[in-house]
């Protein structure tokens, strides 16, 4: 059994995944020169393609292949553009008389990788058919969450796992499961948040390259590819590789939550991992290589749309944000005080920036609502606070870290979001969030499959483990946050200044 250290932790960053040297049993790998002579091949090679013996390394693959079926690859390489496409093609006899086959052709290293594997003609049409009525159903979604939702739906029907998942990672790279579609008597993992390290630096790396990734059989022994090593002593690299074998810890994980397959495909935006659509089935599962290729389809359409929809929330909070000013520009009147109009700022704020609760001192009073300090607790932070930067509204997850006296409403609330709101003396709102391993829970029964203590490759021990990392930390304030913030300090400061002018004509 599995039970990793600390430096076995570390090293799970350095495993060479790219280089594991095998392929999964369903499929062929041979890599050939820009000759088209073998350099090497899977061992399976001779069973998957009906032939006597393994095409032999240093011969032409022609001898191998028939002319037809080297025509067509050969044209499928010229329509490569660089090392990270992939050219597929279905239904391809590769040998005379022999069955037919979905290929993958792409480049590594001055090498061209060929994958094979055996061509499920009778639905191919039908896959192709799911693809319109898929975007139909998505195309009138115009939110995140339903769009994630309908997503794993979608993915379900389509590919038949026991479940699917929609992966988000935060600004920290855990993982949260933000959308779930699963077969009734299984634990729901929605809501499950994992560490950052449970996948692994150069994993995701990989992941942004090639999004598609499946592992038809956890129990299936992998098929090593000879010679594992070139004539300069190279591994071959197989980052685009649709065959790859996967890294025995990753598998040992899926084990252990008594997964046989799974399928994952990355959803990248702007260059960075957004998430992941990921599927689990309790036995072993291989859609046809024509079904894969429908889904990766509609990840991308998903991509597309998530975009558009990211898009329209950042324009509508800034929209929100202007309305707000003119709100409070319109409703904060002279002769008031803020701590007074406390209640009405708030409310106007709403959910503008999510938080647990709200402070304001200003003009020495102090008033604070739903989870904030009490005034003794924050008379305790001002001085500090006072030697902050005013220039600036200031955001962290933990208050503690940079104002040690803030440890006596620690419980409350960690998360704080200062704007200051005057120069001398300071004014301040603050807006305050609870701690985060407060907030999330797992959601299915606790006593249900928890592992040994120190046993880490396990969604339960790694959901604790990730409770861990943000021990005493809220949720990340986000850049959008942080502009909305920013706007109603502006908006407050001139507010104030416009208060006190209007008092001070008053008293003229
Ligand atoms: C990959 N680990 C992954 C992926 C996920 C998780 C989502 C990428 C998607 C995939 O290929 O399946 C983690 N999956 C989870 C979790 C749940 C889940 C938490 O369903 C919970 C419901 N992983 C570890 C440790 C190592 C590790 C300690 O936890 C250390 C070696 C490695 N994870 C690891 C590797 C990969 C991975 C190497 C990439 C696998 C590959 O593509 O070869």
């Amino acid at each position: 059994n599995f039970n990793p250290t600390q430096t076995q932790l570390t090293e799970c960053d350095r495993e060479a995944i790219h280089h594991i040297g095998a392929v999964q049993n369903f499929g062929g790998l041979i890599a050939v020169n820009n000759d088209w002579v073998i350099a090497r091949h899977s061992i399976n090679c001779a069973d998957l393609l009906d032939i006597d013996s393994n095409p032999a390394i240093n011969t032409r693959l022609a001898d191998c292949f028939v002319p037809n079926a080297i025509d067509i690859l050969k044209d499928a390489v010229s329509r490569l553009r660089s090392d990270d496409t992939v050219e597929r093609l279905f239904g391809l006899r590769l040998t005379s008389g022999g069955k037919l086959f979905d290929c993958a052709v792409h480049l590594s290293r001055g090498n061209i990788i060929l994958e094979f594997e055996r061509h499920a003609d009778a639905h191919y049409a039908n896959h192709l058919s799911l693809v319109g009525p898929a975007l139909t159903r998505l195309d009138p979604i115009r939110d995140l969450g339903s769009l994630c939702d309908m997503a794993a739906k979608l993915v379900k029907d389509m590919l038949g796992y026991d479940r699917v998942m929609v992966y988000r990672f935060h600004a920290d790279e855990s993982g949260e499961v933000v959308a779930e579609e699963r077969r009734e008597d299984l634990e729901p993992y929605l809501g499950l948040r994992y560490p950052q390290a449970d996948i692994p630096q150069q994993a995701r790396e990989l992941f942004k390259r090639n999004k598609f990734r499946v592992i038809a059989d956890m129990d299936a022994a992998a098929i090593p590819i000879e010679p594992a090593r070139s004539m300069k002593g190279e591994p071959l690299d197989l980052s685009m590789s649709m065959l790859r074998s996967h890294s025995p810890m990753h598998v040992q994980y899926m084990k252990n939550m008594g997964v046989k397959a799974s399928l994952s495909i990355s959803i990248v935006r702007n260059d960075r991992l957004w998430g992941m659509i990921s599927c689990h089935h309790y036995e072993p599962r291989l859609p046809a290589y024509s079904l894969r290729t429908v889904a990766e389809t509609f990840s991308q359409m998903f991509s597309m749309m998530l975009d558009r929809m990211l898009i329209d929330q950042s324009e509508k909070l800034r929209a929100r944000g202007r309305e707000l000013h003119d709100q409070l520009m319109m409703r904060l009147a002279g002769g008031t005080t803020l701590t007074e109009n406390l209640p009405m700022i708030e409310e106007l704020l709403g959910d503008l920036i999510e938080h647990d609760g709200i402070s304001v001192w200003a003009g020495g009073q102090y008033r604070g609502r739903g989870n904030a300090p009490t005034p003794e607790q924050f008379a305790d932070i001002m001085p500090a606070l006072g030697s902050t930067p005013s220039s600036a509204v200031i955001a962290t997850s933990s208050i503690v870290q940079q104002i040690p006296e803030a440890s006596s409403f620690a419980d409350l609330v960690t998360g704080a979001m200062i704007l200051p709101i005057s120069r001398s003396p300071r004014d301040y709102l603050v807006l305050w969030r609870k701690p985060l391993s407060q907030q999330v829970t797992w959601a299915g029964n606790p006593a249900k499959s928890i592992a040994a203590p120190g046993e880490r490759l396990h969604p339960r021990s790694s959901f604790s483990a990730w409770k861990e990392t943000v021990e005493g930390l809220s949720a990340e304030w986000s850049d959008a946050d942080v502009q909305a913030a920013e706007g109603l300090r502006i908006t407050l400061l001139e507010v104030i200044l416009r208060m006190t002018d209007e008092v001070a004509i008053e008293r003229k």
